[in-house]
């Protein structure tokens, strides 16, 4: 009698040997058989004996059997549907990605110079420090509280280069897991569908507070701060600094005063998302007022920034984890502990967009440049934007409002269309879009506004 145990998922076999074709013969001579059996549920093994040790190897059962396939991303996953696309009509305007008006990528002036300062310089590749790159890290924060600020001068920010926004945040998550278990993140509802899975996979809980309002195509401010009042003590609140996304709707400069009344009162943390800055108002100071305004009143919080689109280098990686502490011994601490949670995630990261962003937030000249870029790429926007409003009032004879477009600000659109007319909208017109119904103008070009309003028009009347 041979025992066999088959690698896989299911429980395992054992076979009599009178079951099995063997060659008796080669397996005397070599001592080494191989076998093949056919088991009751027609799965073959191949068995391999050597000696005293029984081996098995299954040719056609995976060891992964109990894998399941993972959806498509809803964001990253609707460019790959777009690419499928063979129809000439086909507009991306999924992924919050800028092009230009002839619909291609568009890499900043600014950077190319960057880069060609970096080549000219031979910069080497040897590895970063696991904090990041120094200059980066002194540019970043400057950027984001202000050349001056007192926090920075007073060594009160641990600055900590991220892989982008998305590693940034999942870092910081990793740090609330590890530093304040059990502590809630409230998000907004509805919020970036990549958040509930950084903090998901990092194991902090979250729940959702009030942000948008359907009826007014605006911000629900009263729920929002309802929710926020109602928070455990010591949870942290995850707000878009800047050009809120989905929905395109930020809170007013009064109303975030009252956001950080709350958030002080009850004793909360702030953690910001900045992912937008300069693509708000095109200004990179104006967008960082709400960070700014915190920070100014001397709460501690957390800040994830990302360069993927006011610098367009998304597949550079590049971006932060500030956490501004109420002292810099505080800020040393909190440093280290980013410190070590990075190393044995990735260990240090990468140099190239780190050293972009130095040279241009770094040399007056390029910086300029650079805000000249900004208010291009968002003056751009602007004009979809209006254009895009502009057909869609002309065609609705029904007069519905379609000012909640012109409302809206940043990159997005969020067209109140609902999954059954998203589809309608890719099904039909070739317009990709994520399912939420928001659409990105980033993608969007002049010549393209009058397609889109056919296609918004027929899927918000037509399909219910
Ligand atoms: N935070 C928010 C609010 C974002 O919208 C994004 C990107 C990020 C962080 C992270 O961007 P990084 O590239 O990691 O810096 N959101 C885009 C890009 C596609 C995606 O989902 O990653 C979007 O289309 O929503």
């Amino acid at each position: 009698m041979a025992t066999f145990a088959a690698a896989s998922a299911k429980p395992m076999a054992v076979i009599d040997s009178s079951q099995l074709n063997l060659s008796q013969k080669k397996l005397d001579g070599l001592r080494i058989g191989y076998a093949f059996a056919k088991r009751k549920d027609s799965s073959s093994l191949k068995v391999k004996s050597v000696s005293r040790i029984n081996m098995t190897i299954a040719t056609d059962v995976s060891r992964f059997e109990g894998v399941t396939m993972a959806p498509p991303d809803p964001i990253l996953g609707v460019s790959e549907a777009f690419k499928a696309d063979t129809n000439d009509l086909k507009l991306n305007l999924g992924v919050g990605a800028y092009r230009t008006e002839e619909l291609q990528p568009y890499v900043l002036n600014v950077v190319k110079k960057a880069e060609n300062l970096m080549l000219e310089k031979g910069d080497n590749k040897e590895y970063l420090p696991i904090e990041g790159l120094a200059a980066f890290n002194k540019a970043t924060v400057e950027l984001l509280l202000g050349a001056d600020n007192n926090a920075t001068k007073q060594g009160r920010v641990a600055t900590v280069q991220g892989l982008s926004g998305t590693g940034s945040l999942r870092l910081a998550a990793a740090f609330i897991q590890r530093y304040f278990p059990g502590a809630q993140v409230l998000i907004s509802s509805p919020t970036w569908g990549n958040h509930k899975n950084i903090f998901n996979d990092a194991g902090v809980p979250w729940s959702e507070y009030r942000y948008y309002d359907p009826k007014t195509v605006g911000l629900d401010f009263e729920g929002m701060i309802a929710d926020i009042k109602a928070a455990p003590s010591g949870s942290f609140v995850l707000l878009h600094g800047c050009a809120h996304n989905p929905t395109g709707i930020d809170p007013t400069p009064e109303q975030w005063e009252k956001i950080a009344d709350v958030i002080q009162e009850k004793n909360l943390t702030a953690f910001f998302d900045v992912a937008y800055q300069g693509f708000a108002s095109g200004s990179l100071d104006q967008d960082a007022s709400s960070v700014r305004l915190f920070v100014a009143r001397g709460m501690e919080v957390f800040v994830a920034q990302s360069y993927s689109k006011n610098l367009g280098l998304y597949a550079e990686r590049i971006g932060a984890i500030n956490v501004v502490c109420s002292s810099s011994d505080a800020a040393t601490r909190v440093k280290s502990q980013l410190k070590r949670l990075a190393r044995p995630m990735y260990s240090n990261p990468p140099v190239h967009g780190a050293r972009i962003v130095a040279n241009v937030v770094g040399d007056p000249t390029l910086f300029n440049e650079w805000k000249s870029e900004m208010e291009l790429m968002s003056g751009r926007i602007k004009g979809v934007r209006q254009r895009l409003y502009d057909n869609l009032s002309a065609k609705d004879k029904s007069a519905k409002d379609w000012s909640f477009v012109l409302r809206q600000i940043g990159m997005f659109s969020f067209t109140g269309l609902n999954k059954a007319q998203s589809d309608n909208m890719t099904n039909k017109w070739h317009v990709y879009m994520t399912k939420d119904g928001r659409i990105s103008l980033a993608g969007l070009s002049l010549s393209k506004c009058e397609y889109l309003a056919d296609a918004i028009i027929d899927s918000y009347y037509n399909v219910s």
